[in-house]
């Protein structure tokens, strides 16, 4: 069994990215605990105007002290906070953004979330999703697994019974597929999107969407096909955040074979103009975000 820190020591990622990556995914094992006593709501809402989940500012605060006290990273973003955490006083030179806590909405029926993160070097988040260093998700469900790459493919690891995480599966390919799933009220889909999705039942597609991003990505990883949250009628942007959401998972489809676009060019090359920015999001098979792009583009 190859653990986490014997795959890391295998790569050509330096000392601080290893230590970084090891530090965060550690953190699923306080979190997952936290899921017993943190069920309600926090009473707040965050930067999106969405109701934050007592688990979304319990997971936030608990991964940015962690973070602030690593000496690793100068910056954090968050979607859960509004501005972008500094902190000049670290060595390091590594900037985190992150989705404390993805899926809130599925916490009280205790269905599979996740934690994302982002990993850039140059102590600055505000960078296109091309330069991430390291991206990964762990994913909170029967197990907890880390999906993790440091732009060398993509692999996924499970934490054993002795909080140790140990590869599952090894340089993890998406392939075609025949799943798909799009957020956003059908009634006020545009025309486009609604055609594409069209394309995709008449083409015998199965429909999969739980209401966790993190957690129905991985089907998509795993299993092929496209996840979808489209710009609507009175919400261009979508609902997905660019830097938090769509980067880190972008990255990871990107580097498992797989592609991310906004419906007309690849999100990862999108220089951010704003921590919370929004982006309407494609992410799945090669072939099906070809034609999402022949849909939406015409
Ligand atoms: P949530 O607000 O519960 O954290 O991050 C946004 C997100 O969930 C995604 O995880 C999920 O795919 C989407 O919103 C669900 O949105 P809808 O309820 O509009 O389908």
């Amino acid at each position: 069994m190859i653990t986490l820190e014997e795959y890391l020591d295998g790569t050509g990622a330096e000392q601080g990215l290893k230590e970084l990556v090891l530090l965060i995914a550690a953190q699923a094992i306080p979190i997952r605990e936290a899921f017993l006593t943190n069920q309600t709501y926090a009473g707040t809402t965050n930067q999106s105007g969405e109701e934050q989940a007592a688990m979304d500012t319990w997971a936030d605060r608990h991964i940015t002290r962690v973070l602030q006290r690593s000496g690793l990273v100068r910056e954090v973003a968050s979607e859960e906070q509004d501005e972008i955490l500094k902190i000049p006083e670290s060595q390091g030179e590594y900037a985190v953004v992150m989705d404390p806590l993805d899926g809130s909405s599925l916490i009280q029926v205790n269905l599979a979330v996740g934690t994302i993160v982002g990993i850039y070097d140059h102590g600055t988040v505000m960078q296109p999703g091309e330069k991430m260093r390291a991206a990964l998700y762990m994913l909170y469900g029967p197990m907890t697994v880390l999906t993790l790459t440091v732009g060398e493919g993509v692999q996924i690891f499970a934490l054993d019974s002795h909080d140790r995480y140990v590869l599952l599966e090894a340089d993890v390919k998406m392939p075609e597929g025949n799943l798909y799933g799009s957020g956003g009220l059908r009634t006020v889909w545009t025309e486009k999107h609604a055609k594409f999705i069209d394309g995709c039942e008449q083409d015998g597609y199965k429909l999969r969407y739980s209401g966790s991003f993190v957690a129905d990505f991985h089907q998509i990883l795993k299993y092929g096909g496209i996840y979808c949250y489209p710009a609507v009628v009175g919400k261009e942007k979508g609902k997905l955040r660019l830097m938090f959401e769509a980067n880190p998972i972008g990255f990871i489809a990107t580097q498992a074979g797989g592609a991310i676009c906004n419906g007309r060019e690849n999100v990862l090359t999108i220089n951010p103009e704003k921590p919370h920015q929004k982006t309407p999001l494609y992410v799945g098979s090669k072939g099906l975000i070809e034609k999402v792009k022949g849909t939406l583009c015409t």
